[in-house]
């Protein structure tokens, strides 16, 4: 059993995951309608990725013998003025999760919770793998976004990117 403060701060997170989902996904039919399928591509499987981050939790959860309160998600919202500008904001948007995660860590240590901090720490670890991910796109997209063929090469390159589910 987890402690009610537990179970809220992971039910937050299960919403912030699907939310994830959400905005990658509408993301991804951004890129689909100009004709940029490699990143639709990456981030239709970044958003598959965020269904499962949500649904780990889900069943942590309740396999803690604890409850599940689904809330609602909210509309994703982002500026669609350039693949530069969407991965500037999908960086902001996972450091963002990078602090809440960090605020689940910082709750468990509080509620001497040792098995959630177990837990969690397969998500501190996923979010440095992600915010480098991203990093990496932008620099490219900063160092050659601005010519047409090299664009058309580094949406080459996304396309090959291919689900896996997480290894947790
Ligand atoms: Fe984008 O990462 Fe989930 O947790």
């Amino acid at each position: 059993m987890i402690s009610d403060k537990i179970r809220d701060i992971l039910n937050e997170q299960i919403n912030k995951e699907f939310y994830s989902a959400y905005l990658y996904l509408s993301m991804s039919a951004y890129f689909s309608e100009i004709g940029m399928y490699g990143f639709s591509n990456w981030t239709k499987v970044q958003s598959k990725e965020e269904i499962d981050h949500g649904m780990i939790l889900f069943e942590y959860v309740l396999g803690r013998n604890s409850q599940i309160h689904l809330g609602q998600i909210s509309t994703p919202n982002f500026d669609m003025n350039s693949p530069l500008e969407v991965f500037e904001q999908i960086y902001q948007h996972e450091r963002s999760i990078t602090s809440a995660i960090d605020a689940v860590a910082n709750m468990t240590e509080g509620e001497c919770d040792l098995a959630t901090r177990n837990f969690i720490d397969w998500y501190l670890n996923e979010q440095i793998e992600e915010e480098a991910a991203v990093l990496r796109i932008i620099s490219k997209l900063k160092t050659f976004g601005s010519e047409k063929s090299a664009l058309y090469l580094i949406d080459k390159e996304l396309s090959q990117r291919e689900y896996e589910s997480p290894s947790y």
